[in-house]
């Protein structure tokens, strides 16, 4: 045993520096244990109090700190009141499916009762990755970060930031989200708007009831902190910014980027950036800055209502450097409007690998599977088994949906990973997810009927995969995959051309991501070998769209040898 001390690892919403005792071998990492209990706990926001469902009474929950390489053993107690799982988002979970969460994907619910312990195997991680509740809208509290940080005797690419600070981005709904998401099951219709984005929790003091509560960050002149930013949220992508401080992101989704340094980012739900911030405010300036958070949001039509709003945090200097003591100044000038979606490009665009000899980019160069795929928001009849019930609070008193290649995921009654290892699995899906939309070319789905289904896509271990995503929505999606990370190589607008956009692919130093912006009217390319056995879940990251269908699943069979094969099924999976 020894006990491990993580330099800077100084939460400054703690206030507190971590040790932890682990068990370590060099060769393998380190295993850490945690518990979770999840638990109702009272929230008030905006002047509204609520029961929410947290871990171990917080929300965001417990940070998990690890090692790259190391295993993390998080045994889960469900103390709530409904059925739940925990997803370690952007852990590729090398050959182990058993622990990667999403419900009636790779297991059943946890029941209220009872507990089932995780096995995070960590691998090519390194940075900040999060967990989050994958059933119902349970995630929108039920999250927390999870900080990889490099092999012992390793250091980061870039100079040594003085401290790090969590910023997890968020919404807050003044009802209860599981409510609302009964509601839209039974209404067919669209959720309602949240009430505010949030920061670590908070709408931030321009908001009623709000002021005590708004996180503050205490910053010295001459520092560099490391932020560690999450996008939580359910339904918006996000800008942010602060004022009179520029950005500069080295990592995304737990894989190291060439320095880039802007003014704002943008980051949809899924995803997480590492970003240096240089505390260079000079003598005599002000000592109180807004960072802030805003919907990034594209849609159809100006009459669909969404949250419009920003939350803000306050940093403050606490030496004399910046001593002049007024209210924050905002980033007016840095933070772009909310429906800017040349400014979100304009972000999206720069991010490139790092691709360093210590972090090499392994880009394949050529691809043994393609598949285009179109996203699209769609409806479905009211209710097709009840001839009485033909109104529903969608368009035209249909149903809102949504579909990859018009195929609207529909959720089996045992989970699919289960159905696959024990053999039965046609029984429960079927294996002709289409490598195309229907017509050979991508068309415009709009907002037509759509058919619902179970339908996966079976690939050989070790195929090299391009997907295109082709969005025909009016809004961006953030599509993320379970069980790897892939190289987004491409990105554009318009319909893909598939004789001409592979000639702007970038396959020298692409960004290494779990969860791709794929921008409206518009399409996204990446690349990835499916090299993890297993079953994988891929799907948009706005809830209300994986409720809608906006889902599909990869099985991954096993190679030839032991190392290329899945873990054996636990004993202690839940049952259905
Ligand atoms: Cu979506």
């Amino acid at each position: 045993m020894g006990t491990a001390k993580i330099p800077a690892a100084l939460w400054l919403l703690a206030g507190v520096v971590l040790t932890f005792g682990v068990a370590v071998s060099p060769a393998q990492g380190a295993t850490r244990h945690y518990d979770f209990f999840i638990t109702e706990t009272n929230q008030t926001r905006l002047c509204h109090e609520k029961s929410v469902l947290t871990v171990n009474g917080q929300s965001p929950g417990p940070t998990i700190y690890a090692r790259k390489g190391d295993v993390v053993v998080v045994n889960v107690h469900n103390q709530g009141n409904k059925n739940i799982t925990i997803h370690w988002h952007g852990v590729d979970q090398p050959r182990n499916p058993w622990s990667d969460g999403p419900v009636y994907i790779t297991q059943c619910p946890i029941r209220p009762g009872s507990n089932f312990t995780y096995q995070v195997i960590l691998s090519v991680e390194e940075g900040t990755l999060w967990w989050h509740a994958h059933s119902d809208f349970d995630r929108l509290t039920v999250h927390g970060a999870i900080v990889i940080y490099p092999k012992s005797g390793a250091t980061f690419p870039f100079k040594k930031p003085d401290n790090e600070i969590p910023i997890i981005l968020g919404e807050w709904w003044n009802e209860d989200v599981n409510h609302l998401l009964e509601e839209v099951k039974r209404t067919g219709g669209d959720v309602k708007p949240s009430d505010a984005n949030t920061i670590n929790s908070q709408p931030g003091d321009m908001f009623p009831c709000s002021k005590d509560g708004t996180f503050k960050v205490a910053v010295q002149n001459g520092s560099t902190y490391l932020l560690r930013i999450i996008n939580a949220g359910l339904t918006n992508d996000m800008f942010f910014a602060i004022a009179g401080h520029r950005l500069t992101v080295v990592a995304i989704d737990a894989h190291y980027t060439k320095p880039v340094t802007v003014d704002y980012i943008m980051i949809a739900p899924g995803q997480t950036m590492d970003v240096l911030l240089e505390a260079n405010r000079t003598l005599g300036a002000n000592s109180r800055y807004y960072m802030a958070a805003r919907t990034f949001i594209t849609l159809a039509r100006d009459d669909i209502p969404f949250n419009n709003s920003t939350a803000t945090a306050i940093l403050e200097y606490t030496d004399s450097a910046a001593a002049r003591a007024g209210p924050p100044d905002f980033p007016s000038l840095s933070l772009p409007a909310i429906k800017d979606e040349n400014a979100a490009m304009a972000f999206v665009t720069q991010l490139r690998s790092l691709a360093s000899n210590d972090h090499p980019a392994h880009v394949p160069m050529s691809v043994d599977e393609r598949m285009l795929i179109d996203l699209a928001i769609n409806v479905l009849p009211c209710d097709p088994t009840n001839p009485n019930n033909r109104t529903c609070t969608g368009p035209s008193q249909n149903r809102f949906a949504a579909s990859l290649n018009n195929v609207s995921f529909e959720n089996p009654p045992i989970d699919v990973l289960d159905a696959y290892y024990s053999g039965n699995g046609l029984g429960v899906y079927e294996e002709d997810f289409p490598n195309k939309p229907a017509g050979g070319s991508a068309n415009l789905t709009g907002l037509g009927f759509t058919k619902r289904g179970t339908k996966v896509k079976v690939l050989e271990y070790g195929t090299v995969v391009e997907v295109v995503f082709h969005d025909t929505s009016s809004e961006n999606h953030p599509m993320h995959l379970h069980g790897f990370s892939f190289y987004v190589v491409g990105r554009g607008s318009g319909e893909f051309d598939e004789r001409r956009d592979p000639a702007s692919y970038n396959l020298v130093d692409p960004p290494y991501q779990n969860t791709v912006s794929v921008p409206k009217d518009g399409w996204a390319a990446f690349r990835f070998r499916a090299d993890n056995p297993g079953v994988w879940f891929m799907h948009c990251h706005f809830d209300r769209h994986v409720v809608w269908g906006m889902n599909t699943v990869f099985i991954v069979k096993d190679g030839k040898t032991p190392k290329a094969r899945m873990l054996p099924r636990p004993s202690n999976m839940p049952q259905c």
